[in-house]
């Protein structure tokens, strides 16, 4: 049986413990490996490694010499592309067309993009008067914070690891990643391309297990650690930033979203049908900015829901490999027993159901998979647990609004404030309703178009700051003010 081992100061490592934990293939539920759980030890080993790499040939190289390591990482991970694509399908289960349009080239260009922003930020200047009329110069450095732990989440799981580690690598620091127990596999190729490459030892580790009582808490409460960036749901964030209290350590937080759609009678039907069925449906809905809350103007309601609700049970599932599959399995059989709740919620509290609802048939051995049909619910009150509550699966509830006031105050109305997608044709509109909804990012006639120089982060339970272009390097550097006096 395949074994999925730590990674730390540049070699591949057992627990002392002998523990392992397994890591199945969702769209069967086969094994696909055992994966090592760190215990405190091995927790311990990865951020002395990481601490000390700080000081040796990493800390030491130029900007310009780490952004070249940076690009080289990148090129690796495009030369090993189909062992990145295999591994995180197998993980997974998405469907390879999406991972290889998505999740493997935005594994590679998040290295890229990172390494020439830090290249091109120039610092602050600050020329000040002295009493004795000689004056004195004020001018910023940029310095590592040092060790960040980086924790991860299953549903992208190279592409939002490496939204990570690029920034926090291309500002000098160095890591060590705990993935999501659901996951490793990525993150482990990613320790062969750091030492084919030549980044030295100790500037990228990994850590595998759980959260609570394993490698998560392990790591973000240890005292080595100067800087925690996570991924994941508000509850698990809640925690960290509790445990991350003690330590008084920098945190970015990327939570949870009850992302809303709001179409306006005015928009491009097609387009707006087309647009939210992939915001919906993507990755089997497991995507953090996705679309499970959809508010459609009165006069188009019934046409949308109809059409929506055939563009569902057009999405056919299956093995990932074949080029006709459109949607993938969930995660896992665990988180189908939670998305299945709220489709038995849903039921009970008598939605309509305009398409899905259940588990599909799948023939063979995917019949054991983590499948659940697309789903489409109308007519539930919005003080729902269904429409209120994060469900993370391949489902959303439409209702219909008639004003723009009050369509704001419905997509305003929850605890989340992650992303938005609004459809319209009315320019000013538009506009106005971008500046209106409490969110971190609100697309118009669009979504997940995403350039990764712009901010990105939640309002409200969604998340605490901003990363992305100079806005990561705010949170993977601390500036240094030097006042020379002339
Ligand atoms: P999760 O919170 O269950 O787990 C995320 C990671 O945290 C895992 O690696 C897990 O092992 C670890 N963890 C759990 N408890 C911990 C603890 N006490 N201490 C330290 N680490 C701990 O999330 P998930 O189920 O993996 O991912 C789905 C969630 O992530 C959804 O809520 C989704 O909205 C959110 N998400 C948010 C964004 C964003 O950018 N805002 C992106 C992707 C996913
Ligand atoms: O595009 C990104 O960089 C990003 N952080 C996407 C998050 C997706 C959530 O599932």
């Amino acid at each position: 049986m395949r074994e999925t081992l730590h990674f730390v100061n540049g070699e591949f490592l057992r627990s002392a413990s002998g523990r392992t934990f397994e890591n199945r293939n969702p769209v069967d539920n086969s094994l696909i490996a055992r994966v090592h759980e760190a215990g405190r030890p091995e927790v311990d080993a990865a951020v002395r490694a990481a601490r000390a790499a700080l000081d040796g040939p990493w800390g030491r190289m130029s900007v310009d010499e780490r952004a070249g390591l940076l690009h080289a990482v990148a090129a690796e991970i495009n030369r090993r592309f189909d062992d990145f694509l295999q591994a995180e399908v197998a993980d997974t289960g998405k469907p390879v067309s999406l991972a290889s349009h998505l999740d493997i080239p935005r594994g590679a260009a998040n290295f890229k993009i990172f390494a020439d922003t830090v290249k091109n930020v120039p610092t602050e200047f600050f020329q000040m008067a002295t009493p004795d009329g000689t004056g004195a110069l004020n001018y910023a450095v940029r310095v590592p914070k040092g060790v960040v732990a980086v924790i991860c989440p299953w549903n992208l799981p190279l592409l939002l690891m490496t939204w990570k580690v690029g920034p926090a690598l291309a500002c000098g620091n160095t890591v060590v990643v705990k993935p999501s127990e659901e996951t490793p596999s990525t993150a482990a190729l990613l320790g062969e391309v750091m030492n084919a490459v030549g980044v030295p030892p100790g500037v990228y580790n990994i850590v595998h297990g759980f959260g609570p009582d394993s490698a998560g808490e392990f790591l973000t409460t240890h005292p080595g650690v100067n800087a925690i960036t996570f991924t994941g749901e508000t509850n698990t964030g809640a925690a960290i930033l509790k445990a991350a209290s003690d330590g008084i350590k920098a945190t970015s937080m990327e939570l949870g979203g009850k992302n809303p759609a709001i179409v306006f009678a005015d928009c491009d039907l097609e387009q707006a049908v087309e647009t939210t069925t992939r915001s919906v449906f993507a990755n089997c809905g497991q995507v953090c900015l996705g679309t499970e809350r959809v508010y459609v103007e009165r006069p188009i309601f019934d046409e949308f829901v109809k059409r929506l609700g055939e563009a569902a049970r057009t999405m056919k599932p299956g093995r990932p490999q074949d080029a006709a599959t459109k949607i993938g399995p969930l995660i896992s059989l665990e988180h189908r027993r939670k998305v299945l709740s709220y489709y038995e919620k849903a039921k009970a509290e008598g939605a309509t159901i305009v398409a899905g609802g259940g588990i599909p048939t799948m023939e063979g051995e995917l019949a054991e998979g983590a499948w659940i049909e697309p789903t489409v619910w109308t007519g539930l009150p919005e003080t729902s647990a269904v429409v209120r509550e994060e469900i993370f699966g391949p489902c959303c509830h439409v209702a219909p609004f008639d004003t723009e006031e009050e369509v704001i105050r419905l997509a305003n109305d929850t605890p989340y404030g992650l992303a938005a997608a609004i459809h319209t044709t009315h320019l000013a509109r538009a506009h106005r309703l971008g500046a209106k909804l409490e969110v971190g990012i609100c697309w118009i006639n669009s979504w997940f178009l995403r350039d990764l120089r712009t901010p990105f982060g939640g309002s409200k339970r969604s998340g605490i700051g901003r990363e992305g272009g100079v806005h990561s390097l705010e949170f993977y550097t601390e500036l240094r003010n030097v006042c020379v006096k002339l």
